[in-house]
């Protein structure tokens, strides 16, 4: 019998008729998440510009965590020392902490991959690191998120199908070495991340070789490195079938409208993107499906809500005017307004799409983004 965990479980209430698509309750040591969700990311501890209320407030149920930036800075010693990341940054409901392996590859010099771990010069004091799986879970473990995820070779995009081959089997050998490293299954669930960049046959070879070693959860990573939209949806709709309906399914680096209603119609669960935080640091909203640059001219006189369909705050209080003045003027209060309303528009969308899975109107009320475009 396989090994029962009793801090998490993942339990669909409602599938859709004529896509993959399912509603349901993924449970944690600190809550549960319902799913379809949309998770915000709080790379160094921080969804930059939002306070852990604000993210409430937003609808998050649970937010990322990134395992190179909090190692770098300030050390998962003092986190521990805190009492663990929920503590140290009073966010008390899940946390998901992603592994280091895509970052090491996306924002350090100098890196050099090898059987054993990638060796990297830290950005901050140039010191040598030797980021392995056994150091990443290590990391995690100290760091106490609710859901860790495994070490993995992130290949880029474009590569020769024999280099996405050796990420493939890399990561399926470090995938094994997180699992003797963790030291704390029980209140901790360790995800494994599919690779296998745009060769389908060779993500089918990485989700059978993942789903053998009966984790709680699996992964798509590899996705959103630069490849054509439509090659992202092939890949999907190639590998999630292939992952247990019985375990939840994130789609790492994932938060565009289409995109991720594109997915959740091929089975997938949860979804995270810098997107709206990014973007709103730069003086834009998402509003109802589009991208709108707050600064522009036509916002100078116009006293309507970004969107009188938002509960948040920003929406509540505030005219598009008022944000235009704000990011001309470079205000912080800006930043935090935006930053606030995109993050609860995506948790909304992703909300949305889950109500209406559970009438199971999915494919009816999301037609403008399931179709091909
Ligand atoms: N691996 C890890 N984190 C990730 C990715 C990945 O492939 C992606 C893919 N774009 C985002 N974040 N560990
Ligand atoms: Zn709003």
């Amino acid at each position: 019998m396989a090994q029962q965990n009793k801090s998490f479980s993942f339990q669909c209430q409602a599938s859709c008729s004529h896509t993959k698509a399912r509603a349901g309750v993924f449970v944690t040591p600190h809550g549960l998440i319902e799913t379809p969700k949309f998770m915000p990311v709080g790379t160094v501890a921080t969804v930059k510009a939002l306070t852990p209320k604000q993210l409430e407030e937003a609808g998050s149920q649970i937010i990322l965590a990134n395992t190179y930036h909090l190692h770098l800075q300030p050390g998962e010693g003092i986190i521990e020392q805190a009492g663990g990341l929920h503590k140290f940054m009073s966010w008390d409901k899940p946390i998901l902490t992603d592994s280091g392996g895509f970052q090491v590859f996306s924002l350090s010099k100098l890196r050099k991959i090898t059987d054993d771990g990638v060796i990297f010069r830290s950005p901050r004091d140039g010191r040598i690191i030797n980021m392995t799986p056994e150091l990443s879970i290590a990391i995690q473990n100290a760091l106490g998120a609710d859901v860790i995820m495994a070490f993995d070779e992130c290949p880029p995009y474009p590569a020769e199908r024999s280099q996405v081959e050796a990420a493939v089997e890399r990561t399926y050998q470090w995938l094994k070495r997180c699992i003797n490293a963790h030291k704390r299954p029980d209140e901790q669930a360790l995800f494994g991340i599919v690779q296998g960049g745009v060769y389908l046959d060779l993500r089918r070879e990485a989700a059978e070789a993942l789903v053998s070693l009966d984790l709680p959860g699996y992964a798509i990573g590899g996705v959103s490195v630069g490849e054509p939209p439509e090659l992202i949806h092939k890949i999907v709709d190639a590998t999630a079938p292939y992952l247990p309906p019985e375990k939840p399914r994130y789609l790492m680096g994932i938060g565009t409208y289409r995109e991720m209603a594109r997915a959740v119609a091929a089975g997938i669960d949860l979804f995270d993107c810098v997107i709206p935080t990014r973007v709103g640091r730069h003086g834009a909203a998402l509003v109802q499906g589009e991208r709108w640059n707050l600064k522009n001219a036509q916002f100078r006189e116009d006293f309507t809500p970004l969107d009188d369909t938002c509960p948040c705050y920003c929406c509540q209080n505030f005219s598009r005017a008022y944000l235009n003045h704000l990011v001309r003027s470079r205000e912080a209060l800006g930043i935090m307004l935006l930053s606030l309303h995109n993050v609860t528009e995506l948790i909304r969308f992703t909300q949305k799409i889950r109500e209406s899975i559970l009438r199971d109107t999915f494919t009816v009320e999301f037609a403008q983004w399931l179709e091909v475009g």
